[in-house]
């Protein structure tokens, strides 16, 4: 059995992984299971270049990672990754702010990286990569003379050729991603973007059974949707709604019922869309006026870019307007916390809440479509109203899908999940619950190991 060697921007902190998200969860799982490596960014920036690693060892796990540099954090970080690639794979062309500068600190943190990995790989070690921060790091491992198991997964969308084209780098990202042997993507549009630009672009590399031959190597990419740790989110939801039943019991004896959003704050995930709607509801539907308080918590995140500081002004302003011009002095109609919320009271509010918001304008995924419907109580299950371009609509067809930039049509679907009859909510929550627990965190986690474990012929075999 290979060991595993997983490589993101960030490490988790293992001895809390339990606390965090499902995807921290997941890997600390797997390479628990098998014994391995997470490497990646420790999170701390420093004036000058360093050599010096943080070594931790958890159980089996060997934890290395690495600061960046004030420079790698801008150019890399700030640069490269989160103002050209988010924006441009999120389909926001307009919001791309492309530097020279950045690409090179991108290229400079990858082959740094790279190098600081190399001395601790084995023979026979698989390495998974993760996320667009990352794309060139198989190619610079290769460059080091590295012939492992190499595989990528994109956690967010891969948009069509002519969006990509909009990066001066687009045909060295992709000839980066051909360097792996497994790379993975959420949805079959993004396969069918990747796959797509491969056969316009690269000559005689796409083959009829669709593997990807260039270069000598061969690249399987598959579309393998992320999930959550269904069990034990539900578990997380049922332990905690006691905490909160008071809140759940107050609001059943006033006949208010809660709209819940949960996000960071992003321009990709469509929150003054989202407002905007609530406001359309509230004004077609004047009956609906103190009956329902739409919770929206929006934690910060990215703040040094430009456009985030952006999005949270355009936020506070919604709000206030809104709650200024439908409130009362017994009703707030919106309740926007800035704020992050710890993951067990996230679980129950979820599990309280009649309806779950998730309109993401683009979304890799989104797991709080998929954590919201585990958290239901399956005999009095709440309703999903799920964005078209979010990831989970093309498995969770059974929410209530909806177009987030039409906010009219968008306030009428709200208004339709607040009063829909208990049985079709029992019928779309089976459906729904069914199609979480497929994708479950586990069996995306195993499927990619099982795929990068068959991966490769003799080029791609552990020198
Ligand atoms: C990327 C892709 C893809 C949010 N606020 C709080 C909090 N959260 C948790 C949620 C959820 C996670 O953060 C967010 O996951 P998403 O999937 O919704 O979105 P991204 O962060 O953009 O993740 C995405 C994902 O990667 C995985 O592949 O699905 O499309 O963009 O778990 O619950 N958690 C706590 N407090 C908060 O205030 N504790």
């Amino acid at each position: 059995m290979s060991r595993l060697v997983v490589v993101s921007n960030r490490v988790a902190d293992l001895r809390q992984a339990t606390q965090s998200g499902g995807l921290a969860v997941a890997i600390a799982d797997a390479l628990k299971a098998k014994g391995g490596v997470w490497f990646g960014w420790d999170g701390n920036t420093l004036e000058n270049e360093t050599e010096k690693l943080g070594i931790d060892r958890v159980g089996d796990v060997d934890v290395i990672s690495s600061p960046l540099t004030v420079e790698d954090y801008s150019q890399y970080y700030i640069g490269y990754a989160n103002s050209v690639l988010w924006p441009l794979f999120h389909y926001r062309v307009d919001l791309v702010d492309y530097r020279p500068q950045y690409f090179e600190g991108y290229m400079r943190v990858n082959g740094k990286f790279a190098a600081l990995l190399k001395p601790f790989l084995k023979q026979g070690d698989m390495v998974w990569v993760h996320d667009y921060h990352l794309i060139p790091f198989a190619e610079r491992l290769r460059a080091l003379g590295c012939r492992h198991k190499m595989g990528f997964f994109l956690h967010i969308p891969f948009p069509p050729a002519d969006i990509i084209a909009a990066s001066p780098n687009h045909a060295y990202l992709v000839e980066a991603l051909l360097q792996y042997d497994v790379v993975g993507f959420q949805t079959s549009t993004d396969l069918n973007n990747f796959n797509r630009y491969v056969e316009e672009n690269i000559p005689d590399a796409m083959g009829a059974d669709g593997v990807i031959r260039c270069g000598g190597r061969t690249v399987r990419a598959l579309r393998l949707p992320i999930g959550i740790d269904v069990a034990q989110f539900t578990e997380l939801a049922e332990k905690t709604f006691e905490d909160i039943n008071i809140d759940h019991m107050r609001r059943a004896i006033l006949r208010q019922r809660q709209i819940v959003g949960v996000d960071r704050l992003d321009y990709s995930k469509g929150i003054p869309e989202r407002f905007e709607a609530f406001s359309r509801m509230l004004h077609l539907h004047p009956e609906l006026e103190k009956t329902v308080t739409f919770l929206q918590i929006a934690p910060p995140t990215r703040e040094d870019v430009t456009a985030y500081a952006e999005i949270r002004m355009r936020l506070e302003g919604l709000s206030g307007s809104i709650n200024g011009k439908f409130g009362d002095i017994d009703w707030v109609p919106i309740r926007y916390i800035h704020r992050p919320v710890p993951r067990p009271r996230l679980a129950a509010m979820f599990r309280s809440s009649e309806v779950g918001l998730v309109t993401p304008l683009r979304d890799g995924m989104n797991l709080v479509a998929k954590e919201y419907v585990a958290a239901q109580d399956p005999a009095d299950p709440g309703v999903l109203v799920l964005s078209q371009f979010a990831g989970a609509a093309e498995e969770l067809e059974d929410a209530l899908i909806v177009n987030p930039h039409d906010t009219e049509e968008m306030g009428e679907k709200m208004e339709l999940a607040l009063r829909m009859p208990l049985e079709e909510r029992q019928n779309r929550h089976a459906r729904l619950l069914d199609r979480v627990k497929q994708s479950d965190v586990g069996i995306w986690m195993e499927t990619f190991i099982d795929q990068l474990e068959g991966a490769g012929g003799a080029d791609s075999v552990a020198a």
